[in-house]
């Protein structure tokens, strides 16, 4: 089936699950707007676009200042922007794969486009245009439609998963040229460059600026500067992906030269094993939360294991905190069209927020997982000073192994991460299929 083909089907299921959605929240309609041009302070130059994300879960049109009007049982509306503008190239949409799927209509200025949704009945807003959607009659307060959208975002359509395997069979062809320039001892903008080259774009088409660590930069979560002095790195992370007609992967490797010491390497392998068993956990019904909690129990474990906490158990050291000073981050997020993307704490539809156990804070997903949903797994080891600092002046200080961890720490730390379907029966380990 050809990508037109199943845009199609995605479509027909954004009618429904939209028409649902407006009609519970009593709406006669829906506008969603693409957003604006942003700009530099006192300056001509805008940042970069993105569509807003709702925006995309209908339509791939680019550009900005677009929107939609969604009306049930009608086939939806695209008012194009199509500015009369010699500066910039527009995007010539007439032979665009899913032009089919909507009426289009262009203008070429945004009055004529807002003057198409003036004084609608009872029509939501969605969009970053809020105020000048209230002044052209339409209601911004739209929390409970929302909530509604977000969720049903969370159940991937066959479309959307297409996109996601495009989106990660290019990021792996950049992931396998990384991982090559970091064995030839290339430096982060090496590393980088051979990303961008492998996958044949420019860094617009990353759903976000690439994390390229070489040794100890690996200990900063959102590392993002790229260091050209600093070759033969001993160890190496890249956390790194591409977007395909908006959705994104988010993928995370690390690896050690034969120079890296012995300890880490064996600490290597024995995370890319331990974040394996983590992924064939999951299945329709289980709470993110616990296997959160799961994660914790196996990263002490396996720092036992190596020694670098020593006298306690592994439960004892979960409840201590004292995994959380080597792995402080959630063990995955949903994954769309936002990277990290919408509906993780929602329980329901209607936007009820998932309740928390209370024993891991700022977790970005909370939800209890069912078939659809497409959610990242990525445990983590790393030596943060800020973190590591306190615990050695603290309660637990004789619970580290203090000497393997100043050995160690030069090496940064590890994450792995996969994109992963959750199916029916279990996962399609979506990142695997090209990454393996
Ligand atoms: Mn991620």
């Amino acid at each position: 089936m050809v990508l037109a083909a199943f845009f199609r089907q995605h479509i027909a299921q954004r009618q429904k699950t939209t028409d649902l959605a407006l009609r519970e929240c009593r709406y006669d309609a829906l506008v969603i707007g693409a957003g604006a041009l942003n700009y530099h302070t006192e300056d001509d130059r805008s940042y970069p676009f993105r569509s807003y994300h709702h925006f995309n879960h209908w339509c791939p049109a680019r550009g900005p200042n677009h929107l939609l009007l969604i009306r049930p049982g009608q086939k939806p509306t695209l008012l194009a922007h199509m500015p009369l503008d010699f500066w910039h190239e527009h995007a010539d949409l007439s032979d665009a794969f899913w032009l089919s799927e909507f009426e289009m209509k262009s203008f070429a200025t945004e009055d004529e486009i807002w003057a198409q949704v003036k004084s609608l009945p009872f029509t939501a807003y969605i969009g970053p245009d809020k105020n000048r959607a209230e002044s052209y009659g339409l209601k911004t307060e739209t929390s409970n439609l929302l909530a509604r959208l977000n969720w049903e975002r969370s159940f991937k359509s066959d479309y959307e998963i297409k996109c996601t395997v495009r989106s990660t069979r290019r990021a792996a062809t950049g992931h396998v040229a990384a991982r090559e320039a970091f064995f030839a001892g290339g430096s982060e903008l090496d590393i980088h460059h051979a990303y961008i080259r492998a996958m044949r774009c420019t860094d617009y088409h990353l759903p976000y600026e690439t994390i390229v660590c070489l040794n100890e930069k690996a200990s900063i979560l959102h590392y993002q500067r790229k260091r050209d002095k600093t070759r033969m790195g001993k160890t190496f992370l890249i956390d790194a992906g591409f977007q395909y007609k908006g959705y994104a992967s988010d993928i995370t490797r690390s690896y050690a030269a034969d120079e890296a010491p012995e300890e880490f390497r064996s600490l290597l392998s024995g995370m890319s094993k331990l974040q394996q068993r983590l992924c064939l956990l999951i299945k329709p019904g289980l709470s993110f939360e616990h296997l959160h909690a799961q994660a914790h129990s196996e990263i002490a474990h396996l720092l036992i294991e190596h020694d670098l906490i020593r006298g306690i158990s592994h439960e004892s050291a979960v409840e201590l905190g004292l995994s959380a000073v080597f792995f402080p981050h959630g063990l995955g997020h949903m994954l769309g069209l936002c990277v990290h993307d919408v509906g993780g704490t929602q329980t329901d539809r209607t936007g009820a927020v998932a309740p928390s156990t209370g024993r891991f804070k700022n977790l970005r997903t909370r939800r209890i997982l069912d078939a659809g949903n497409l959610i990242t797994v990525e445990p983590g080891i790393y030596f943060i000073d800020l973190l590591l600092g306190p615990q050695k002046v603290g309660a637990n200080a004789t619970y580290f192994n203090w000497a393997l961890i100043e050995q160690l720490a030069p090496c940064g730390g590890i994450r792995i991460e996969d994109d992963v379907l959750v199916t029916r029966s279990g996962i399609r380990n979506i990142t695997r299929e090209f990454l393996p």
